[in-house]
C-alpha cells in the first residue's frame, strides 16, 4: 500500500494520541495545583508502527477492511502509576469522563499473562476532529505501575532480541523477577499513606514557597 493512504489512515491516531497525552497529562496537573496527589506519575504515547501493524494482522488473519475495529492498540498511551491502588482511580477516572467511552477491559494484573506480564489495558472509543468531520477512533491506554513498566519494558527487549524463542533459563529469570515486582508493589502499597503524606507535604512547601 502506498505510504500516502498509510498517512491519511494514521494521521487521526496521530491527533488522538496527541490530544489524550494532553489530556491526561492536564488531569495530573489539576491533581497537583489542587495539592492533592496524582495516581498519574507518567503519561507516553506512540502510534503503532505500520510494520507491527501489519504484522498484527497477519498473525491474527485480520483482512484490512477490518484493521481498524480490530487492531485495537493503532492508538496507545500508557499511563504510569506509583501505587497499585492508584490504576483503578485511574481508571475510575477515564469511565467519568464524557470525551472516552470504554469498549473493553483486559485485567492482566488480576489475570496476569505467562509471561509475567501485569498491566490494566482499557481499549476506549475517542472522536477526533479532522478534515473530513468527526471520526470515531480506538485507542488502548495501558495502565501499570513503575514497577510493572520496568519489568515489561526489559521483558518487552528481549522479546525483540529472540523474536519467539526466549531461552528458557531467561524464561525464568523473568518469572522470578515478575514476583519480585509483585512483592516490590506490595511493600510499596503497605507504606502508601507514608509516603503520599511524604509527597504532598513537600508539594505544599514548594507551592508556599512559590508563593511568596
Ligand atoms: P507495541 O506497539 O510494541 O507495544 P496481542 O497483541 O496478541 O498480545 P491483544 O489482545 O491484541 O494481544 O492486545 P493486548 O494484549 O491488550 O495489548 C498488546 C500490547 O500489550 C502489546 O503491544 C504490548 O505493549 C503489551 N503486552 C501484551 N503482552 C505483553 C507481554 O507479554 N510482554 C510485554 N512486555 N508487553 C505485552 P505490542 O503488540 O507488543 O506492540
Amino acid at each position: 500500500m502506498e505510504i500516502q493512504l498509510w498517512r491519511e489512515i494514521l494521521s487521526p491516531y496521530e491527533q488522538a494520541v496527541t490530544e489524550l497525552v494532553e489530556k491526561f497529562q492536564h488531569l495530573s496537573l489539576e491533581h497537583r495545583e489542587r495539592g492533592l496527589y496524582s495516581p498519574i506519575e507518567q503519561v507516553t504515547g506512540r502510534v503503532k508502527s505500520i510494520t507491527s501493524i501489519l504484522e498484527k494482522m497477519k498473525r491474527k488473519n485480520i483482512p484490512f477492511e477490518e484493521m481498524e475495529e480490530q487492531v485495537e492498540d493503532i492508538a496507545g498511551i500508557r499511563i504510569i502509576c506509583q501505587f497499585v491502588e492508584d490504576i483503578q482511580r485511574v481508571s475510575d477516572l477515564i469511565a467519568g469522563r464524557s470525551d472516552m467511552e470504554i469498549k473493553c477491559i483486559k485485567d492482566y494484573i488480576a489475570h496476569q499473562k505467562e509471561s509475567g506480564y501485569r498491566s490494566y489495558h482499557l481499549v476506549i472509543y475517542y472522536h477526533v476532529e479532522t478534515l473530513n468531520g468527526p471520526k470515531k477512533i480506538q485507542a488502548e491506554i495501558q495502565i501499570r505501575t513503575m514497577a510493572m513498566n520496568f519489568w515489561a519494558t526489559i521483558e518487552h527487549s528481549l522479546q525483540y532480541k529472540y523474536k519467539t524463542n526466549i531461552p528458557p533459563y531467561v524464561k525464568e529469570r523473568l518469572a522470578n523477577a515478575a514476583q519480585a515486582i509483585i512483592a516490590l508493589d506490595g511493600e510499596m502499597s503497605s507504606v502508601r499513606n507514608e509516603i503520599m503524606n511524604a509527597q504532598n507535604s513537600s508539594l505544599m512547601q514548594r507551592n508556599l514557597v512559590m508563593d511568596i
